[in-house]
């Protein structure tokens, strides 16, 4: 067997294996996939259907007030302003939503998970899968893990506006992250308890959300296979958030929470789960959420682990008043562990460290200060750069990609200073 933490690896074998039609993809047939791609390859077109349209009205239940959220369609961003004077959690009132389709409302006394395939004992069938409820869920013992969820694609609008480059997909600032503290059943407990065999290699999550269609072509329930290394790991089913039953549009009843990795591998909605002895694909790794692009490979690189990041708590834009002491405050945060540094610069030039007022946790972020007394009016840009416990800084460009999947480049954050 390949080694599964190497998702990279595993990947390749994956793919080749779906190439050759031993790798299966539920839900969608061959010739819908090959429809959607240019040559019959993995290197998609860049089709720019995750982009969000004014048009849909209200697929998101929260109220979505302007000094809260940008609205872009179907997604919400979270207003960095907003997070300032707050806790260390990011309240559910201002987290980012992202929905492919809408928010579905459903019963927890009717809902069911739903497991099988051919990596469970028996190989139950989807017809008559291993069931399990609400209340059997908890029931079981439970865990809570303080973690970000974090789109792919956050930060993407600075590929175009500080590198240039055309990408597809939402142009989301920073905002696409959020933390928050999931209690739930560890997926490997349920997992344990459906018969999982050691034959096993991926695990399949589906949402109940309605089918995602685009370019004419229904691609099936949200759903993006987990290797089973990681999904034994440290993969959540979480039924709260920050002490509240989840709410409606972050996964009610049960969500996947998947620490670390970009944010679609956390189904929302969670309605079945595929457990298979045969690698397993879908759009959302061989279209979506894989970095394709001159500088990848052909079949490109499956996205897994979040890359390193800064935020500002401040307007874009934001006006200061000169010669007054004024705090910067901010979080940085990695897929690779925790924050070991963070560093400054409002010139370009010169970068002091910031102050730590926070933990730094392996799974969600660090909160850090910075005084500042401009002395000066003007236009200035503030820069953020964070160092993670593996070593990684965040550097002044970030790698290309078609679809403009983890900006992790110091962003350079626009303020005015002003004679007030
Ligand atoms: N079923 C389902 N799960 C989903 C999605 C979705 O549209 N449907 N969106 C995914 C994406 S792309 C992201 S970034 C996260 C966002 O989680 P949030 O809306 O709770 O912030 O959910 C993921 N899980
Ligand atoms: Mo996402």
């Amino acid at each position: 067997m390949t080694a599964l933490h190497d998702e990279a690896g595993y990947d390749r074998v994956r793919v080749a294996q779906w190439r050759d039609g031993r790798a299966r993809m539920p839900g969608l047939n061959r010739r819908d996939l090959l429809r959607l791609t240019a040559a019959g390859g993995l290197a998609l077109a860049v089709t720019g259907a995750a982009a969000g349209t004014a048009a849909a009205a209200g697929p998101i239940v929260k109220p979505l007030p302007p000094e809260l959220f940008d609205v872009y369609g179907t997604n919400a961003e979270t207003r960095w302003e907003a997070m300032r004077g707050q806790g260390y959690l990011t309240p559910i009132d201002r987290f980012f939503v992202r929905d492919h389709t809408s928010t579905p409302v459903l019963d927890a006394a009717t809902w069911r998970l739903q497991l099988f395939g051919s990596g469970l004992r028996g190989s139950p069938t989807a017809a008559a899968p291993v069931e399990l409820s609400y209340r059997d869920l908890r029931a079981l013992p439970s865990e809570t893990v303080t973690a970000f969820v974090e789109c792919a694609g956050n930060g993407r609008s600075f590929f175009t506006g500080q590198q240039g480059q055309t990408v597809s997909g939402t142009a989301w600032k920073l905002g696409a992250v959020g933390v928050a503290r999931w209690r739930g059943v560890r997926l490997a407990t349920v997992l344990a308890r459906a018969g999982l065999t050691r034959d096993a290699v991926d695990v399949l999550p589906e949402g109940l959300d309605p089918d995602y269609v685009t370019g004419g072509v229904n691609l099936g329930k949200v759903r993006r296979p987990l290797p089973v290394a990681k999904a034994l790991e440290d993969v959540l089913l979480a039924y709260e958030m920050n002490g509240q039953p989840l709410p409606p549009d972050h996964g009610f009843p049960v969500r996947l929470v998947v620490p670390s990795w970009a944010g679609i591998a956390s189904i929302k909605w969670l309605g079945r789960i595929e457990v298979s002895a045969t690698p397993l694909v879908s759009p959302w790794n061989t279209q979506y959420y894989r970095l394709l692009g001159p500088d990848y490979p052909a079949e490109g690189t499956p996205v897994t682990e979040q890359v390193v990041k800064s935020a500002f708590e401040l307007p874009w834009g934001a006006t200061l008043a000169v010669g007054q002491r004024q705090v910067l405050r901010g979080r940085s945060w990695s897929g690779h562990g925790r924050i070991r540094r963070v560093e400054v610069s409002t010139d370009g030039r010169t970068w002091r460290p910031a102050k730590p007022i926070s933990p730094a946790l392996d799974r969600g972020w660090l909160q850090w200060e910075f005084p500042w007394r401009p002395r000066t009016a003007g236009e200035y840009t503030l820069r953020a750069r964070a160092t993670d416990v593996t070593g990684v800084r965040q550097p002044d460009v970030a790698p290309y990609n078609t679809q403009g999947y983890l900006f992790g480049a110091v962003v350079r954050h626009p303020v005015t200073v002003s004679a007030s």
